[in-house]
């Protein structure tokens, strides 16, 4: 069993998609443990991505992921890290696979509606910063 974080970014809130994409996740077998919302400070948005600090996008991603709610879902399931990317589709929602969440919901390679987890260390730190050490 793994957990992991799934992250339904500002475009997606927006468009209300926030139920839709819960019910994608139960559909496809992730078991929901806990949910939160929040709006990201600068500092936090920055810290969540830090691993993205030198690239030449990194500022306007961080304008966009501060500028309104996301919601923060820790799921649980086997292998859920990287079934959850699947389900997830490709960063880019024109290259994502027919029937993924980014394919569904995405409107560009920015607002492109959820974040998941990358790896199982990276699920412990993004988990921690929505959750605190709870998880
Ligand atoms: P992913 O793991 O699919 O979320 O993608 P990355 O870790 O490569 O990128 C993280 C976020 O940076 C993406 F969700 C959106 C943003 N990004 C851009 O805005 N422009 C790019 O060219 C690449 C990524």
């Amino acid at each position: 069993m793994q957990r992991t974080l799934l992250m339904i970014k500002p475009d997606a809130v927006e468009k209300r998609a926030i139920g839709r994409i819960i019910n994608m996740l139960e559909e496809n077998g992730f078991k929901i443990i806990s949910i939160k919302s929040k709006v990201f400070t600068k500092e936090e948005a920055e810290k969540f991505y830090e691993v993205h600090k030198d690239k030449e996008f990194f500022s306007s991603l961080i304008d966009y992921i501060t500028s309104g709610m996301v919601v923060g879902i820790m799921v649980e399931g086997d292998n859920a890290v990287s079934k959850l990317r699947e389900l997830v589709g490709a960063t880019d929602p024109r290259k994502a696979r027919a029937g993924t969440i980014r394919a569904v919901f995405g409107e560009s390679i920015e607002r492109n509606a959820v974040h998941a987890s990358d790896s199982p260390e990276s699920a412990d730190k993004e988990l921690s910063l929505f959750f605190g050490h709870e998880h």
